[in-house]
């Protein structure tokens, strides 16, 4: 089995002929996890880790049980508020400030050990982090992001775009799945209420795939 690649859910097994394949994970055989760990599934049932969610996925393949199962997010399951309309408008406006945030950070990490972000990246970061009209981070309130993001508008592009790509991965296609979304999705809806509710209202035309364009949309982007 070494060099034999499984896909998530799955383990690689060799049969009595010496031949490898991949078969389900047995969720009661995964290895031992810590609470924090501990993952909710769109079952809406807590699951010890990942590899018992994936595994028992795997089991009820070709099922629709099987095929509505995914991970949820990244904790025990529980109670999400709702997401009321006042605050899905402005979800978007503290969601850019936090993307730019983090590429402020990427920026000074890359400045001590320079390789983390590309050549393309940097520049493009750097007159953003340089400009400073840029708002820094900390907690503000909605009038002070609105009015900057009307301000410093440029600022704002990137991170966006950014955000994008990094998640745009498997495929490339300017598409998002809900699969490509679940990584920023899983870790941010413990804290973050109204995410599941913004993505599904960026998906404007309900194909369940957003397209680059709908994401710029939702983020009040233009181009
Ligand atoms: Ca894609």
């Amino acid at each position: 089995c070494r060099n034999f690649h499984c896909k998530q859910g799955k383990v690689c097994h060799v049969d009595k002929h010496g031949k490898s394949s991949c078969i389900c994970q047995d969720p009661a055989a995964c290895p031992s996890t810590k609470d924090y760990e501990r993952v909710c599934g769109t079952d809406n049932k807590t699951y010890d880790g990942t590899c018992q969610l994936f595994g028992t996925k795997c089991q009820l393949e070709g099922t629709k049980l099987g095929r509505q199962l995914h991970l949820d997010y990244m904790s025990s399951c529980k109670y999400i508020p709702n997401c009321t309309d006042y605050e899905v408008k402005q979800f978007p406006l503290r969601m850019r400030d936090w993307l730019k945030n983090i590429l402020m950070q990427y920026y000074e990490h890359d400045l001590d050990t320079s390789g983390f972000l590309t050549e393309k990246q940097r520049s493009k970061i750097k007159k953003i982090y340089q400009d400073d009209k840029r708002l820094m981070a900390g907690d503000h309130t909605v009038e002070l992001l609105l009015h900057d993001f009307e301000k410093n508008y440029h600022m704002y592009v990137y991170p966006v775009h950014w955000q994008f790509h990094q998640l745009d991965q498997h495929p490339i296609d300017r598409l998002l799945t809900h699969s490509e979304l679940a990584p920023l999705r899983a870790s941010l809806v413990p804290m973050e209420h109204c995410i599941t509710r913004f993505f599904q209202e960026c998906d404007g035309d309900r194909d369940k795939l957003i397209a680059l364009k709908e994401w710029c949309h939702c983020f009040g982007i233009k181009e």
